[in-house]
């Protein structure tokens, strides 16, 4: 790494895992993560009998409206009720955790505060449905308003109990993604109350614009706490911190400005967060180590190509 703490201009070299793990060290945490609230998994997550369980519904259309585009646009995110099924977020919850386990051992085992898997749906068929899914991405489509999305990727996404704050930022960073039609879908595999680490959001999606001045430090919690206190000076924005239900999705736009609190409770906040972007679109000319693990993502593609590859299906498109 680069001497200067500004400087991200060397590609990551090391995994997606190893990037989640220096990523969430950038975060400023000002309370306690000793607190814990115990947290009671409802029947329906836990007492499964999974292998007999449907998939029925998983890529219907999702009743999307002219108001829920209108709000998406003007804050940058959504949140969306009853995009699954009880029963289904038990079967991805279930398959969530057995590729946790079975990549990083028994909960207990586990060294990491942030655990993060991706390309899970090359292997396993059923996150496979919950990923190339017609209904994520033809909301994602709609929120965009283009005719076809593909995928970037998936990540599983477990905040341990007593992982701290995601740091302020939005996704442009991350996402070496040439164009600014980009949603990530974020699923969370059980309800998530505030004591768990929902997604936090700055709104409206102009909020970057009172931070895009700021240089990003690789090195410390600077560039988190800088973005927090000018968003809480600035009367022009909203921060927006609300649990999710079960079966709540959100999806937000890669210019959307958002964190995560802290996870203060007994129990793993798991999340499947697929990110899709406007088919069509090509790598940047210059990803940096922010872009993590991207050629993994989208293999064989030089910066400045275009990207189809396959592990870029095209998830949805207009008939
Ligand atoms: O899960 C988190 O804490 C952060 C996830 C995130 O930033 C994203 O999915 O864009
Ligand atoms: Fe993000």
């Amino acid at each position: 790494m680069s001497d200067d703490k500004f400087d991200v201009s060397e590609p990551w070299r090391n995994s997606n895992q190893d990037w989640w793990d220096w990523y969430v060290a950038l975060a400023c945490n000002d309370e306690s993560l000793d607190k814990r609230y115990p947290y009671q998994l409802p029947d329906v997550l836990t007492n499964q009998t999974a292998e007999t369980r449907t998939m029925e519904g998983v890529h219907a259309a999702y009743p999307l409206t002219e108001k829920d585009v209108q709000k998406f646009r003007v804050n940058g995110f959504i949140k969306l009720k009853n995009v699954f099924s009880e029963v289904l977020i038990a079967l991805l919850r279930l398959h969530i955790q057995r590729e946790l386990t079975v990549h990083f051992g028994e909960l207990k085992k586990r060294n990491q505060k942030f655990l993060s898997l991706d390309l899970i749906w090359e292997k396993n068929k059923v996150i496979k449905e919950f990923v190339v899914n017609k209904r994520l991405a033809g909301i994602a489509a709609k929120l965009l308003n283009v005719n076809a999305v593909r995928l970037y990727h998936d990540n599983i996404l477990s905040k341990e109990p007593g992982c701290g704050r995601t740091p302020w930022h939005y996704d442009t960073h991350h996402f070496p993604i040439a164009t600014s039609n980009v949603v990530t879908a974020w699923i969370p595999a059980q309800a998530i109350p505030i004591e768990m680490g929902p997604l936090v959001f700055a709104k409206p999606i102009t909020a970057y614009k009172f931070v895009e001045h700021l240089r990003f430090s690789k090195k410390d919690t600077t560039y988190d706490r800088d973005v927090k206190k000018i968003f809480r000076e600035k009367e022009e924005v909203e921060i927006v911190s609300k649990p999710y239900e079960l079966g709540e999705v959100s999806f937000h736009h890669n210019l959307s400005f958002h964190s995560a609190s802290p996870n203060l409770t007994d129990e793993s906040r798991l999340v499947l967060a697929n990110t899709y972007f406007e088919d069509g679109a090509r790598v940047v000319e210059q990803p940096t180590m922010v872009s993590g693990d991207w050629q993994n993502f989208i293999p064989d593609t030089s910066p400045g190509q275009v990207i189809c590859t396959e592990r870029n299906p095209v998830c949805w498109e207009k008939c």
